[in-house]
């Protein structure tokens, strides 16, 4: 068996850095002092903009979380301290159209990374991003980490099958691997297909006449929406525990998709918002998730984490941030779905 050691500077291997919360992660790890490495796929650098401001400060290595021997590979150049599992098929609607991808990449793609580790580098600590979409048409409310699983969804088959892997590894061979479990996080980083991010960066178009309306689904669907920067942060923290566990993270609060319009188009001075959108059968899902409420308890007790940014000030810091892009003339391309 080859073990490798780890690096002297404390090391820091991100699969999907160029989402979301991969970009957070970086920003947050390399004003820690970490060495940060990117699991990549290659053809997409040349689009993804989110991590345009540390391309100096990061190493990217090709790799795709389908390919073992390219995340062997990456923990061998990057001798990681921490692992952190963040890239998935991470579209809940997507995953009905591309159920075995969504398998491949979001579920057997952690036990790639889980075996990478256990053969190459047993020592150093992994965060898996698992969801609360594993709670799907929901047991209980809130949910904690109590709460059975329930998934509605491929993607949801997927992130359960993710965490009972960590689990088990955990179990099976000692490593130090946690589940965050985290409920939905947005931010200005957040992508277009995402209902909050469509919601801010459309409301910003119609108030600068740019289109006259948005197609939506289902309205009353209900999450608990966080700021992305602060779930970020307790990935962190929850690898800095002696122990590793699974923790859910959440705000408590449970606000639904015409909540968000709403608050979205009084931001910017629109209070009729109902005239602007057009509810259409193509963003409704084949079974859907009606209400995510999350309980953090744990979370605050074990790590002392908050969330400080709430439902108003996180819609407003969207919308601000799209007016913002808009009014410097950098229109996005938008998905299809
Ligand atoms: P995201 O913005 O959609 O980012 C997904 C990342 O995964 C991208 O960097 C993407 O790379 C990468 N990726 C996709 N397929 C890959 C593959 N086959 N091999 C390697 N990389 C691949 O997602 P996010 O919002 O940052 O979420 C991060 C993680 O947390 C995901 O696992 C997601 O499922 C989970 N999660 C998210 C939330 C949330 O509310 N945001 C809540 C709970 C859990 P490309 O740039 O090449 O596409
Ligand atoms: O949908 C409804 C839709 O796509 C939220 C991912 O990060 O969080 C995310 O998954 C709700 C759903 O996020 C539209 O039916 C209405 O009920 O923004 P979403 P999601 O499915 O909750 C979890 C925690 C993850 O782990 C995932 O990776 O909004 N909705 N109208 C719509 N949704 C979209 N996308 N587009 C609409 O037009």
């Amino acid at each position: 068996m080859v073990h490798i050691l780890v690096s002297e500077t404390r090391s820091a291997l991100i699969t999907g850095l160029t989402g979301q919360d991969g970009s957070y992660l970086a920003d947050q790890l390399l004003e820690k002092g970490y060495d940060v490495y990117g699991l990549v796929r290659i053809p997409s650098m040349p689009t993804s903009t989110l991590i345009e401001h540390i391309l100096d400060d990061v190493t990217l290595i090709d790799g795709d979380l389908t390919d073992q021997a390219s995340i062997n590979r990456a923990i061998s150049i990057s001798k990681p301290h921490a692992i952190y599992n963040l890239a998935a098929q991470s579209f809940v609607a997507t995953s009905w159209k591309q159920p075995i991808l969504t398998s491949e990449v979001s579920a057997l793609g952690v036990v790639r990374i889980l075996e990478g580790i256990r053969y190459l580098a047993p020592d150093s600590r992994m965060y898996q991003a698992s969801s609360s979409e594993m709670f799907g048409k929901v047991q209980e409310t809130p949910q904690t980490e109590a709460t059975k699983f329930y998934p509605r969804s491929p993607y949801g088959i997927s992130k359960v099958f993710g965490y009972w892997a960590v689990v088990n590894y955990r179990e099976s061979y000692g490593i130090h691997a946690s589940n965050g479990i985290l409920f939905n996080h947005e931010s200005p980083r957040r992508g277009l297909e995402f209902v909050t991010r469509k919601i801010s960066y459309n409301v910003a178009r119609i108030k600068m006449g740019l289109v006259d309306k948005i197609q939506l689904g289902n309205l009353d669907a209900k999450r608990d929406w966080g700021y992305a920067p602060e779930y970020v942060d307790m990935m962190w923290r929850m690898l800095q525990q002696d122990e590793p566990s699974d923790l859910v993270v959440a705000t408590g609060e449970s606000h639904s998709v015409r909540e968000f319009c709403d608050e979205a188009f009084r931001h910017v001075g629109i209070d009729d918002w109902e005239s602007y959108v057009d509810v259409a059968e193509a963003h409704f899902r084949p079974a859907e998730v009606k209400e995510l409420r999350g309980d953090a308890s744990l979370a605050r007790e074990k790590l002392g984490w908050a969330p400080k940014v709430d439902f108003r000030r996180l819609v407003q810091i969207m919308v601000d941030s799209d007016m913002e892009l808009l009014t410097s003339h950098r229109e996005m391309t938008e998905p299809t779905v």
